[in-house]
């Protein structure tokens, strides 16, 4: 019989753990300078490690453009496109003040930062929040090829939606139009398809080289920090999540927590909601049977407005900061933090690393020293990593509710187990 070959997702996780366990081999056999750090983890690892991150945001400009105007020239009318957008962007902001909250509970009943050792503070820069004026402002595009070119991401979705629009409203030439984009469109995703198949060595370089130069050692004196946070991502992306998606949709938690396996693994490894944005829409539309004019505008959207994951940070570091810094928090600073840390995420793309500069913008919010961010950098990338695949699992049951009321997603294919496995 012909071996079965490993399925996609086995190949990543076989590539991460190998990653992983190089990187830990690495650091302990080989003094940090010399051969292996110079050619293999400063050269090899490096290298392949951001030709695969480059492979994945090289299709993000193309692949929210040509879907976004795919799924909007198919809608049948301008109200369901604003019923869409209200639905969406409430769920979001729901989902994000949810998260933010559950955070700043879960940091004032477990105190991380009590006692914690202020040595390493730093001085760090920091960012004046965006206003809510600047965030909308900047939304519309003076330049769509400059947008496109800077990969604006929300420039482009409000340039995207007008020209699906109007193609929807062009008769003739706009059905002309179309069907060209939905060829385009097809085409795209057939190339994320092809491209996924590198993911496997793409995530063994990235894991290789960030476990070869990871203090763990960094991980033990802000232990609380760490563990109070990852507990706080998990039980938001496990457990509120399922809540959410059954109460609102009455689709299965575990069927869905499945199929995300994919995508989730992607944002853990490139810690970029951004660079996941193909196999988020990818893993919505064939994996989860969302159709392509609700994914199409939900997932950029929301790989851009929408950080849970990193609303949860904010929420149990300027509670950390704050207790570690003896500086008590009154609840109108508390529900400062909530608003500045929503808004701030609607400023910001989804790129590694976005999530401190944010958490500066709320420390500022509420008179926190910004010096604070300087205690908790050191864990900050394993964390980023975990909290971005919280984010993009955000997104997705946000994607499936709305969806599912909109009677846009196809039952069969989300509980077939087999839908949109790739395993060629
Ligand atoms: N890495 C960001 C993202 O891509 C999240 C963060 O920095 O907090 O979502």
């Amino acid at each position: 019989t012909d071996k079965k070959k490993m399925s996609l997702t086995g190949r990543v996780i076989l590539g991460m753990l190998l990653g992983i366990l190089t990187g830990f081999i690495i650091r302990s056999l080989f003094a940090d300078t010399g051969f292996v750090h110079e050619y293999i983890v400063n050269g090899l690892f490096d290298v392949g490690g951001k030709i695969f991150i480059a492979s994945l945001k090289m299709l993000v400009v193309p692949l929210v453009f040509v879907s976004l105007v795919c799924g909007t020239s198919s809608l049948k009318d301008i109200s369901t496109l604003g019923r869409l957008g209200g639905k969406t962007v409430l769920f979001y902001l729901v989902t994000t003040a949810l998260a933010i909250t559950l955070a700043l509970t879960m940091g004032t009943i477990f105190q991380p930062g009590a006692g914690a050792d202020l040595s390493a503070a730093t001085t760090f820069a920091s960012k004046e929040a965006p206003s809510l004026g600047d965030v909308i402002v900047g939304m519309f595009p003076t330049n769509p090829i400059n947008s496109m070119a800077q990969g604006n991401t929300l420039q482009i979705i409000v340039f995207a939606i007008l020209f699906g629009i109007a193609i929807s409203a062009a008769g003739k030439p706009g059905e002309r139009i179309a069907a060209l984009f939905v060829d385009l469109n097809a085409v795209i995703m057939r190339l994320v398809a092809l491209l996924m198949n590198i993911a496997p060595y793409g995530v063994f370089f990235l894991m290789a080289k960030l476990f070869t130069g990871l203090g763990l050692g960094a991980i033990y004196n802000l232990l609380g920090y760490f563990l109070v946070l990852s507990a706080t991502l998990l039980l938001h992306g496990l457990v509120t999540y399922s809540v959410m998606l059954k109460a609102f949709s009455g689709l299965s938690p575990i069927v869905f927590l499945k199929k995300m396996e994919d995508a989730v693994m992607f944002a853990f490894s490139t810690a970029s909601s951004n660079a996941t944005i193909p196999v988020t829409m990818e893993t919505a539309t064939k994996r989860l049977g969302v159709n392509n004019k609700i994914a199409s505008f939900t997932v950029p959207l929301g790989a851009t407005i929408n950080m849970d994951g990193t609303a949860i940070m904010q929420g149990v570091a300027t509670v950390f900061i704050a207790q570690a810094f003896n500086i008590d928090l009154t609840m109108s600073d508390y529900l400062a933090v909530i608003m500045t840390a929503t808004l701030a995420s609607i400023g910001t793309a989804g790129v590694p690393g976005v999530g401190l500069i944010m958490l500066a913008m709320v420390l500022n919010q509420v008179g926190l020293p910004i010096e604070g961010i300087a205690l908790i950098m050191g864990v900050d990338r394993l964390l980023d990593m975990i909290r971005t695949a919280v984010n993009i699992t955000g997104d997705s049951v946000v994607t499936c509710i709305v969806a599912k009321s909109e009677n846009e997603m196809n039952v069969d294919v989300f509980n077939n187990p087999k839908a949109g496995e790739k395993d060629e």
